[in-house]
């Protein structure tokens, strides 16, 4: 089976919660739609996690990006000839603003990792993919963190820029595929009125699957294949 979560946020304990809700085994695959880490408890031992299970596929959100960034930067090595200038105005910027939206539990964490254990989570983090294309159970699925924004019909997906599928959310009122469903992450469920709130929404091809597990709502698990859902509820 093919199973899509995202927006985990250092919710380590509710994502092996949901592992043994759904049974997932070698023989499954897992997409995991961005921002893993920030925000949540335990983003180092949740990407730790990840990366010992070669059925877990990841792909690249707003927070990877903005850890990428900075965490790169933090790991070179000082020397008497980079010490000047090592961190520049603009990483400086990059820095604060990753701090204050949500990195502070990266950080922390990354601190306490030996040089060799910082290194694996650096080569980790540029492993994620930008999109995934997945066909199971007769449909095709196109999974991106955040939409394909703004939405162009007939552009091909690794024609997007990464601004363009990491940030943005889409527009659920517009088909934008007939043929194919777009799975993003990014802008929690918890923003939808009634019945809607917090649980994974579907609508015109677009399957929004972030359900706030960070905010206090539900991790929630998708199965590509039969369309099945499942949710664990915040511990936070
Ligand atoms: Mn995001």
């Amino acid at each position: 089976m093919h199973y899509v979560m995202s927006d985990l946020h250092g919710c380590y304990q509710e994502y092996r919660e949901a592992l043994e809700k759904i049974n997932f085994n070698e023989q499954d695959t897992l997409y995991v739609l961005g921002d893993v880490v920030d925000r949540g408890p335990e983003p180092i031992k949740l990407l730790q996690d990840m990366m010992l299970r070669p059925n877990v596929l990841p792909i690249i959100g707003n927070h990877e990006y903005m850890a990428l960034t900075v965490l790169k930067k933090l790991c070179v090595e000082i020397t008497e000839e980079n010490a000047e200038n090592y961190l520049s105005a603009e990483d400086m910027t990059n820095y604060l603003n990753w701090s204050m939206d949500g990195g502070q539990s990266t950080i922390r964490q990354f601190q306490k990792l030996s040089a060799e254990e910082r290194l694996d989570i650096l080569d980790y983090l540029e492993e994620f993919a930008l999109y995934e294309e997945v066909c199971a159970g007769g449909r095709d699925f196109v999974l991106v963190h955040g939409g394909l924004e703004p939405f162009v019909p007939g552009k091909a997906l690794e024609d997007y820029a990464l601004s363009e599928v990491i940030f943005k959310s889409p527009d659920y009122n517009k088909m934008y595929f007939d043929d194919r469903y777009l799975v993003t992450g990014h802008t929690p469920t918890l923003r939808l009125k009634g019945e809607q709130k917090g649980r994974i929404f579907e609508k015109n091809h677009h399957i929004a699957i972030d359900c706030g597990c960070v905010y206090g709502g539900r991790l929630g698990v998708y199965c590509l294949d039969n369309g099945k859902s499942w949710y664990v509820e915040a511990k936070g």
